[in-house]
C-alpha cells in the first residue's frame, strides 16, 4: 500500500523485498517459508484525498482490516508472521492481527518501534496529513476510530510497554504526544551516546515485562539514507548498517520476538534494490541468522 504517505511507489516494496531473495534465505536458515501474498488495497477514485486531516483513511484503514485477519490466521496456525510493506500505516493491521491472536489466550504484547519518525500523529496534531505519520498513536489508542478500534480491544498496546529506537525527527505537537505517554524513546542521542546495546538491552526489557513477547515494527528508514536510501522521508544520522543487525539479532537473543514487519521500502526511489537487500538481510538477522550458523530454528524462542 502506498496511500498512507506522499511518495509513490512504496507499494511496490514486497515485490523488491520478494526480489531480494527473502525465500531463498529463510529457507537456508532451514526454516519454512509460506508465500500468503499480497494484501489487496482498494484504488481510491480519486487521488484528491476527501479528508486532508487523514488521507484515504478509509481504504488504510480496510486494508489494515485484511492484513491483521491474514496476521491472526498465521499465527493461529503456528507461524512467524513477517510482514512487508508499503507504507507504515499498515502496521495498525498487523498489531490488530498480533492482539487479537494473543488476546484470545488473555495475553499483551509489546511493541518495539524501529523508526527515524515516532508516527505519534493524530488528525489533530499532524503536519501532512499523511497516515504513516500515525500509526503508533492509532496502537497505543489516539486517532480515528475506524484504525484504534481495528482488534478488540482499546487500546491494542500500553503505550507503557512501546520503545522506540532511532527517533530524530519529530513534529512539534506529536513530540508533545510522545513525552505525554508512557512510551521509551530512545532516540539517536541514546543511541549516540550508549551505544545500540544497551539501548535494546532497555528496550527489550521494557516491552516484555509482563507481556508474552513483542512486534518488531522496523521501518527501513531508521537507518542511515546510506545504507536504505530508497524510502520515501530519509532523514540523516540514522543507525549504521551494523547497528541495525544488533537490533535485529538482539531481537532474536531475546526469544520473545512474536512477529516482525518491515515497511517503507519504496524500490523507485532506490538504487540496485540496496533498500530491499539490506531489509532483507536485516530480516534474517531478527529469524535467527547469525555469522557462524551457529543457532538452529529449534534454538529459537
Ligand atoms: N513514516 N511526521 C511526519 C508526518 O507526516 O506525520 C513524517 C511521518 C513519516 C512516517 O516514515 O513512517
Ligand atoms: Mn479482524
Ligand atoms: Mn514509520
Ligand atoms: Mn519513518
Amino acid at each position: 500500500m502506498d496511500l498512507g504517505g506522499n511518495r509513490r511507489g512504496v507499494d511496490m516494496g514486497p515485490s523488491a523485498f520478494r526480489l531480494a531473495g527473502i525465500e531463498e534465505g529463510i529457507r537456508s536458515l532451514g526454516l519454512e517459508f509460506v508465500d500468503r501474498g499480497d494484501i489487496p488495497v482498494q484504488t481510491p477514485k480519486s487521488r484528491v484525498p476527501l479528508d486532508p486531516t487523514a488521507k484515504f483513511l478509509p481504504e488504510i484503514a480496510e486494508a489494515c482490516g485484511l492484513l491483521s485477519d491474514e496476521v491472526r490466521k498465521a499465527l493461529d496456525e503456528g507461524h512467524f508472521p513477517l510482514v512487508v510493506g508499503g507504507d507504515h500505516s499498515i502496521a495498525v493491521g498487523t498489531v490488530a492481527g498480533v492482539v487479537e491472536h494473543v488476546h484470545a489466550q488473555d495475553g499483551r504484547i509489546g511493541v518495539i518501534w524501529f523508526d527515524a519518525h515516532a508516527d505519534m500523529n493524530t488528525p489533530e496534531t499532524t503536519e501532512s496529513g499523511n497516515v504513516h505519520g500515525m500509526p503508533l498513536a492509532a496502537i497505543t489508542g489516539s486517532g480515528p476510530s475506524a484504525l484504534t478500534q481495528l482488534s478488540g480491544q482499546v487500546p491494542m498496546v500500553d503505550s507503557a510497554r512501546v520503545a522506540m529506537i532511532g527517533i530524530r525527527d519529530v513534529d512539534r505537537a506529536e513530540a508533545e504526544s510522545v513525552r505525554d505517554s508512557d512510551v521509551a524513546c530512545f532516540t539517536m542521542r541514546e543511541v549516540d551516546e550508549r551505544g545500540i546495546r544497551a539501548v535494546m538491552e532497555q528496550a527489550i526489557a521494557h516491552v516484555t515485562r509482563g507481556t508474552v513477547g513483542f512486534h518488531l515494527s522496523f521501518d527501513v528508514d531508521g537507518t542511515d539514507p546510506s545504507v536504505c536510501p530508497g524510502v520515501g522521508t530519509p532523514v540523516e544520522g540514522g543507525l549504521t548498517y551494523r547497528e541495525a543487525h544488533t537490533v535485529m539479532e538482539m531481537a532474536a537473543a531475546s526469544g520473545a520476538l512474536i512477529s516482525l514487519e518491515l515497511v517503507e521500502i519504496n524500490p523507485i526511489l532506490d538504487t540496485k534494490n540496496r533498500t530491499a537487500v539490506a531489509a532483507k538481510d536485516f530480516a534474517l538477522s531478527a529469524l535467527g541468522k547469525t555469522i557462524l550458523h551457529t543457532i538452529r530454528p529449534s534454538d529459537r524462542g
